[in-house]
């Protein structure tokens, strides 16, 4: 998974915020590794998803032709956005590795509109610093600094080895971040909140893992 990192980082003696920091400013602008087709996992896949909730089940059973991600905040032209329209956009594949916190990970293809591109249509602000994404589940939410929304691995994922993004990996709609831990690519994504300051959301601490004693930037 990750590559040679320097002894430096793993210094039990660093504070937790200066591990993210030093971190940060040695990953910014690397790639997280892609695979070959033929290293892509074979099912079944280890995933635990808890019953979704009916406002789910309602959209799954008209086969999320009515699914919607709104994306406000610090933009010029608020939008709200169907799964026909992300997928008339340039879409993306990559394959890379979902890695959980708890130990286990697969290769997957992933497929969708990079996020940068979303960005783009509705006219980000320069001052911008933070995308906070939501699920539908309302236990899920993260954000991530414009390094990473504006990385071209970040997606608002659709598709997965070819097919649509089963429900069981996010699917409709995932924010799919290669280059942090499982946690933070969101399954079902309803909304993007554009921000300067995170102080706003939940606890004011970036997102609902910082809550419950995970780290915010879980970067591998
Ligand atoms: N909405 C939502 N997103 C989620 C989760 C979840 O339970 N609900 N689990 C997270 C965790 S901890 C991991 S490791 C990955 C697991 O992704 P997978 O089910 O595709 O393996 O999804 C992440 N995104
Ligand atoms: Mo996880």
């Amino acid at each position: 998974m990750a590559a040679t990192i320097h002894p430096f980082l793993y210094n039990p003696a660093l504070p937790a915020a200066a591990l993210g920091t030093s971190q940060r400013l040695l990953t910014r602008h690397s790639l997280a590794r892609e695979f070959h087709s033929s290293q892509i996992s074979k099912p079944p896949l280890a995933n635990e998803i808890p019953p979704l909730n009916d406002a789910f089940k309602r959209l799954q059973a008209g086969g999320f032709a009515d699914w919607r991600v709104s994306v406000n905040g610090m933009v010029d032209r608020p939008a709200s956005f169907s799964l026909a329209q992300l997928k008339s956009y340039p879409s993306r594949s990559q394959i890379t590795q979902l890695a959980c916190e708890e130990g286990w990970s697969y290769i997957a293809e992933w497929i969708g509109v990079p996020l940068s591109h979303v960005l783009d249509v509705v006219g980000m602000h320069p001052q911008a610093r933070y995308v906070v994404y939501f699920s539908i589940d309302p236990d899920w939410w993260e954000s991530i600094d414009m390094a990473d929304a504006l990385h071209p691995q970040t997606f608002l994922a659709f598709g997965m080895n070819g097919n649509e993004l089963p429900v069981g990996n996010g699917g409709p709609l995932r924010l799919r971040l290669p280059r942090q831990l499982g946690y933070k690519s969101v399954k079902f994504i309803t909304r993007l909140t554009v921000t300067d300051s995170l102080k706003g959301f939940g606890k004011g601490l970036g997102s609902a893992s910082p809550e419950g004693g995970y780290a915010w930037y879980a970067g591998i």
